[in-house]
């Protein structure tokens, strides 16, 4: 009993003793007399929308269990998993840990989850209640999740295990224990968009199934919660259609494809975390590929895009297609670009010329009857279409009311197709375009979706925003560091921070941004991430501190993300 006593005795007092001894120096050296609670806010990327903390630190078992009615999910437990294996450091061989130190503060966590589906759809709720408890005279100290569903268990995972603990929880080399730290906590989290994407482009350069994998998982450390998978262009066409074989020969080689399998794995992987994935098949611009294998899709062999309009054929190709990517993509949103449409093969090619000659049509006319056409196809599929805004620039009244209008061009048309009733996803080039590495972090962070709309019912039609991943100039080599860390800056939630009282309310708050404090409570609204009202250096400053934190927090874990202020290796830093 005494010899079991002597590390416990010596683990417990020996680091108190240095952490008082170590504070007083380093106050002393500091000079800081007066803590100032508003200022040390938590490296957390992104911050809770309410939380509280205290100053205990609790040790995890290592051999710590899952329990509650979340361990009947595969999807909870394969996360759980992971997220263990993250703050173990991927590996039991710390567990004869447990002969040296036998007592741990908190050996279970426990995961409540309400709702017994696992449809992972649109707007599904993904909010969660983390509390960590410290002992008190009637129980131990305890971990909990509480969740509607099993995503919302997926985001308290990332905020319980490595990522809110990665500073309240850390691996200590000494004792090679994991400690909790600022003990105890309570979050309630709850995004404010339900819309958070990335959008990869296959098209350009292939990604690797094991690379883009490896972003799906660096998505779900930052809580983005779609991935639009812009599969094909006219560079490429790297993606299998049993029902036309002959599209994916304009892949680059052999090699460059994706297989059905491929396709359900990537689908599949991402469910698991919690990630819907959004397919784009570009039309009728951005398709010249589809030629490569089917050359009759072309106006011409030597004007190839947009695809030919006046053939039944390309549309019974583009059915097919859809049709077959219907059993793989279970998202209720489809992409369909329609962007950047240039008519003129369509007009210089005698065949197609006569065939708009005949149907009383102008090349514009042309263009309007390929999208409808394209979206009656997919609504058919029961999927609602989404299309680059060109299509709702020209030809506004005849979108179905379903469309969701994708943003690019200037950050003015979400304001508009709101108003006309349509949904809107946010993805301003300007801002959210990270192929553009002359874009800062700080601008990244402060476009706003909601900008110029001021009406409640149309701002719930926004359904959130997207960065954008374009291919042309990113490859498996660069891509992770050009997407890291600036998609971390869009990436996020509304935040607000202050003590939650008993009743749930934010009872006292600091405050960080001086402009947001109303009656007294404090809500900041950080955007997909930042705050929306957004002006003075004090919030940047505070979210420069976090961003580079959870950017050391993504190399820790293997994502190649730059550094925050030179924004990639492949630009020199200013
Ligand atoms: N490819 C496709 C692209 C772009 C778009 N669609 C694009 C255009 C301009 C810039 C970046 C990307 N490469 N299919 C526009 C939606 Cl600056």
């Amino acid at each position: 009993m005494g010899l079991l006593c002597i590390p416990i005795i010596l683990s417990r007092v020996v680091p108190t003793l240095l952490l008082i001894c170590c504070g007083f120096f380093v106050s002393q050296a500091r000079g800081v007399r007066t803590p100032q609670p508003e200022r040390s806010l938590p490296f957390i990327w992104p911050l809770p929308k309410q939380f509280s903390f205290g100053n205990e630190t609790l040790s995890l078992d290592p051999a710590f269990s899952l329990s509650g009615n979340g361990a009947a999910s595969p999807i909870v437990r394969d996360a759980f998993e992971r997220y263990k294996g993250i703050v173990f450091k991927n590996g039991d061989r710390f567990s004869f840990l447990r002969t040296l130190r036998p007592v741990y503060d908190i050996t279970k966590l426990s995961i409540t989850v309400h709702s017994k589906s696992d449809e992972l759809q649109l707007g599904v709720d993904e909010s969660y209640i983390l509390t960590v408890s410290t002992a008190n005279l009637l129980s131990g100290a305890g971990l909990t999740i509480e969740a509607n569903t099993v995503f919302g268990a997926l985001r308290g995972l990332e905020e319980a295990l490595p990522h809110t603990f990665s500073q309240l929880c850390s691996f200590d080399y000494t004792t090679k224990n994991v400690q909790i730290h600022k003990a105890p906590w309570s979050i309630r989290d709850k995004p404010r968009f339900q819309y958070r994407g990335l959008m990869l482009d296959t098209a350009r350069h292939y990604l690797p199934v094991i690379v883009i994998k490896q972003i799906i998982e660096s998505m779900s450390y930052a809580k983005l919660n779609v991935l639009h998978w812009h599969i094909i262009d006219e560079q490429s066409f790297p993606f299998e259609v049993p029902t036309y074989p002959n599209l994916w020969k304009g892949s680059y080689s052999n090699w460059e494809r994706y297989t059905i399998e491929d396709a359900h794995e990537i689908v599949n992987f991402s469910k698991m975390r919690g990630i819907n994935v959004m397919a784009e098949v570009d039309v009728p611009g951005h398709a010249a590929s589809w030629g490569v294998g089917y050359p009759d899709l072309w106006p011409s062999p030597s004007c190839n895009q947009p695809l030919d309009v006046s053939k039944k054929f390309t549309f019974d190709v583009l059915s097919g297609i859809l049709t077959d990517m219907r059993k793989i993509f279970p998202f209720e949103l489809f992409h369909l670009g329609g962007d950047e449409v240039n008519t003129d093969c369509w007009t210089n090619t005698s065949a197609v010329h006569k065939w708009l000659q005949k149907k009383n049509m102008t090349a514009e006319d042309a263009y309007e009857y390929f999208v409808v056409k394209a979206q009656n196809i997919a609504l058919t599929k029961n999927w609602s279409p989404v299309n680059w805004e060109e299509t709702f620039n020209t030809f506004p009244t005849k979108l179905h009311p379903q469309t969701v209008v994708h943003n690019w061009l200037g950050p003015g048309v979400c304001p508009k197709a709101v108003a006309k009733g349509f949904r809107c996803i946010f993805s301003n080039q300007g801002a959210w375009y990270l192929d553009h590495l002359n874009v800062p972090w700080e601008v990244v962070y402060a476009a706003e979706p909601l900008e110029g709309i001021h009406k409640a019912s149309e701002q719930k039609l926004v359904l959130g925003g997207e960065v954008c991943m374009w291919g042309e100039t990113a490859d498996t080599s660069d891509i992770q560091q050009t997407i890291w860390p600036r998609a971390a800056a869009a990436a996020g939630f509304r935040v607000c921070y202050g003590k939650i009282g008993k009743d749930g309310r934010i009872e006292k708050c600091g405050c960080w941004i001086r402009s947001c404090k109303i009656n007294n409570y404090l809500f900041p609204t950080e955007r997909l991430w930042s705050p929306r009202d957004y002006t003075s250096g004090h919030a940047s400053e505070i979210a420069l501190q976090r961003l580079q934190y959870f950017r050391c927090l993504l190399n820790r874990r293997g994502v190649a993300a730059a550094p925050v202020t030179n924004y990639n290796a492949r630009t020199a830093p200013i």
